[in-house]
């Protein structure tokens, strides 16, 4: 059976599940969530798709989990790949992925939607700049990490790359310039150069130029 997950294209916790299903092999289908047009707030989307009103979501039969780390380590337990071989590893890798889930990605995806979705008049340059010096202290604690090495965790890909990399890739600016983090720049090439990478915005359907 095809799994489900339901997403779109410019959320980075949605790209996090996505790139994971995609890297790992299995058959997976993109389900729209019309997030623009308030789709995950109603109550329809909150009583049959997901109470926590977010997505991404998967759905694998009567499997069904939200919350991008979630799905990753369910995708894990299903195809074998992108977890650790040993419980240090594991942990280590459980450790990145809440950590980026709190630090890096939920202040990311914030400040990006500040930044570029929201209506100009409701942007508010306090909030913004508050926000881009938080994620300031994450970019560094992450290149920091990366000198020295190819991957957050051991020698290969893991969920906590997978989850890391959710809102870099975008090219819409929210202050994030690749180029002031060599070491999260070099770890994004070599992460889209795997075989079957794909960029947010041809993984999945929904695109701000579907707005424009
Ligand atoms: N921690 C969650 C965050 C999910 C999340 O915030 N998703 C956003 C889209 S990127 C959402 O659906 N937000 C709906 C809302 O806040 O109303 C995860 O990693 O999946």
């Amino acid at each position: 059976m095809t799994i489900k997950l339901h997403c779109f294209g410019e959320s980075g916790n949605a790209y996090k599940a996505a790139l994971a299903l995609e890297l790992s092999g299995l058959e997976w289908e993109p389900v729209f969530v019309d997030f623009f047009n308030g789709a995950t707030r109603t109550p329809q989307y909150r009583a049959e798709i997901n109470e926590m009103g977010e997505a991404p979501v998967l759905i694998d039969g009567d499997f069904r989990t939200s919350q991008s780390g979630a799905i990753q380590a369910y995708v894990t337990e299903k195809s074998g790949k992108f977890g650790g071989k040993d419980r240090d590893k594991n942990y280590e890798i459980l450790r990145w992925v809440l950590w980026d889930n709190h630090k890096l990605s939920s202040t990311a995806g914030m400040t990006r939607f500040l930044c570029n979705f929201l209506p100009e008049e409701h942007r508010n340059p306090d909030v913004i700049a508050f926000n881009q010096g938080r994620l300031k202290v994450a970019y560094d604690i992450l290149n920091s990490h990366l000198e020295g090495r190819d991957w957050i965790v051991g020698d290969g890909i893991t969920n906590a790359d997978l989850s890391c990399c959710g809102y870099l890739y975008y090219p819409e600016p929210f202050g994030f310039d690749r180029a002031d983090w060599p070491n999260i720049d070099a770890w994004l090439t070599r992460l889209s150069e795997q075989p079957g990478w794909k960029h947010p915005y041809d993984l999945m359907p929904g695109n701000p130029s579907d707005r424009a």
